[in-house]
């Protein structure tokens, strides 16, 4: 281990791979003690002047070269030092894609900060949340111009969270401080890092209670980057659209921005996902590979019949985050040809994919296999049992990019580890022989109905099947007679005439038809304009579940 700095703290609360775990991923060659930010330098080193970033929508149309990129990020680094951020301190980090935000976050990453990568969606509640847990001295945001006024949050985090040092604005500053950059000349940047502590904080989906800090190291994130770029076959000719929020690990990491970035391809952000937008920006920056969650996706896959603009470059659409059902999936590839990707992962580690060269079936059936033979998958029953393949069961993993621990979270958030460092997704799976993983919900996403266990994701996709529904939400609703009862929350699909009721009986047996046993057929269906979603775009259903508490108190 090279000389390890002050680094303010960084290690209190990390859990690290065991030694033994980490020497053989050394060994194996998968960890390469190369710094996060080195992604950058090394191919401005080789590419100097192939484009790096460019920023579409509101953003401008801004495109930085490698060597552009690599001195903006060191100035960056530079500024932030000066204005006094030490090596090792956490900095929160918001802000929209945009070339600024590639800026900002390499600055921090050169200074030796870590950030903590929060989605714009995020509000008081999750940021205050996560500056007081981590630690965090500064708020790295924008101003008001994509719609909501960072600057107000700014100042209510400082209020709530004495420990916030700074707070920093790209845009106006109005009552704080502009993003500083200084002169490299004047300010030395630290040359080294240890690759096994923490680069940046991810934070997870939190579909139950607050969102938790997600350490990823050096070592293992230039190895997420690198392996998925390989799987996704990215080469110096591919152009990336970042179009999900970018400090997603899908579209940070999956390949995604660093991915793209470790073999100089071009990165090109667009803050706006909807196609009358990003179809444009496709069609003017040649993008070849995106990464969507499944509502999206089907939205996508609707737009090609009316959007004129030519999205024939797409080479690879990844869609995940979310389970995407069989008639999405071939709904997509009919739609676009055969571009679709499935990406079954979570910001602690595993991420699946289905390979380039699967056959098509295989593709649209399953949500990929492991990207590393160094994963260690178990499926288990609720004994801790390993299931024999084909069976259901929880998905356990360890590996050499999947954390041992959530960062400072607490007692709680130690019991999604087993005691033998294997992380408890939480995640229902069945694994075929091919070692491809399909996803059949979560573990405890069930329904008890009159004391049968109803998988909610089973319903859900059988209804999605029905041509008035486009997307759907199934949910227990605490009954006298029966303990929970089925509600099932549809939104109608295109071709659903506006207003027009779904009839209870016509789904029943639509469901029916389709050899859904009786127990699983929804007591009562409500129409929704559309479902409550979180920060990265899926079904959000803690927030279904207290709307609908509220609404039966
Ligand atoms: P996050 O906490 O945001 O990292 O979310 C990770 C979780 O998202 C996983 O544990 C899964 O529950 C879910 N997920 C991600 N990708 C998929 C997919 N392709 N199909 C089904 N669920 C997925
Ligand atoms: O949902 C996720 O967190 C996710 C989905 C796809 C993810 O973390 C990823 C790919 O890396």
């Amino acid at each position: 281990m090279s000389e390890t700095p002050q680094l303010d703290g960084l290690a209190d609360g990390y859990v690290p791979h065991p030694e033994t775990a980490a020497k053989r991923y050394a060994e194996a060659g998968l960890f390469t003690g190369r710094a996060l930010w080195q992604i950058v330098t090394d191919t401005a080193t080789r590419l100097p002047d192939a484009p790096a970033v460019t920023g579409a929508g509101t953003d401008g149309h801004r495109t930085l070269t490698y060597a552009e990129l690599d001195r903006a990020a060191r100035a960056r680094a530079a500024g932030l030092l000066s204005a006094g951020l030490r090596p090792g301190e956490r900095v929160i980090l918001q802000q929209h894609n945009s070339a600024a935000f590639a800026i900002t976050l390499l600055g921090l990453l050169r200074a030796g900060a870590v950030p903590v990568m929060t989605l714009p969606a995020h509000r008081i509640s999750e940021i205050s949340h996560l500056a007081a847990c981590t630690g965090a001295v500064a708020y790295v945001t924008e101003d008001g111009r994509r719609g909501y006024d960072y600057r107000n949050l700014a100042t209510t985090l400082r209020e709530r969270v004495p420990g916030i040092r700074h707070v920093f604005i790209d845009g106006e500053p109005g009552d704080h401080l502009p993003i500083p950059d200084a002169d490299t000349a004047d300010v030395a940047l630290p040359e080294s890092v240890d690759p096994d502590l923490p680069a940046l904080l991810l934070v997870s989906g939190g579909t139950t209670g607050l969102p938790k800090p997600i350490p990823r190291t050096h070592d293992d994130y230039v190895l997420n980057a690198a392996l998925s770029a390989e799987i996704t076959q990215l080469t110096a000719e591919d152009v990336y659209l970042a179009a999900l929020p970018a400090a997603h690990n899908f579209p940070l990491c999956c390949p995604g921005i660093f991915g793209t970035w470790t073999v100089g391809g071009h990165v090109v952000f667009t803050d706006n996902p909807s196609p009358d937008s990003a179809f444009d920006v496709i069609e003017a920056n040649k993008v070849t590979v995106t990464a969507l969650v499944p509502a999206l996706a089907q939205v996508w896959t609707a737009a090609t019949e009316w959007e004129p603009a030519d999205v024939s470059s797409l080479r690879v659409l990844q869609v995940g985050g979310s389970k995407l059902g069989l008639a999405d999936a071939q709904a997509l590839d009919a739609a676009l040809g055969p571009v679709t990707q499935q990406v079954f992962g979570m910001a602690e580690g595993l991420v699946c994919y289905t390979r380039l060269d699967d056959p098509r079936e295989l593709v649209h059936r399953c949500q990929g296999a492991p990207m590393s033979e160094y994963d260690e998958v178990r499926i288990v029953d609720e004994n801790g049992d390993d299931v024999p393949d084909g069976e259901e069961g929880e998905l356990l993993v360890r590996g050499p990019y999947t954390i041992r621990g959530y960062y400072r979270a607490g007692e709680q958030a130690a019991q999604s580890f087993t005691p033998d460092g294997y992380y408890r997704s939480g995640d229902a799976v069945r694994r075929q022989e091919t070692g491809h993983l399909a996803v059949t919900g979560r573990i405890k996403d069930t329904v008890v109905r009159a004391g049968e266990n109803v998988a909610a994701d089973d319903v859900e996709e059988n209804l999605t099947a029905h041509p008035s529904i486009r997307q759907a939400a199934v949910i227990g609703v605490p009954d006298a007679d029966l303990g929970e009862r089925i509600s099932a929350l549809v939104v109608t699909s295109h071709d659903h005439p506006p207003g027009e009721p779904i009839a209870l009986n016509d789904v029943r047996s639509f469901l029916t038809d389709r050899g859904l046993a009786a127990f699983k057929l929804p007591d009562e269906v409500h129409i929704v304009p559309s479902l409550p979603i979180t920060a990265i775009g899926k079904v959000d259903k803690k927030t279904l579940r207290a709307e609908l508490a509220k609404e039966n108190a």
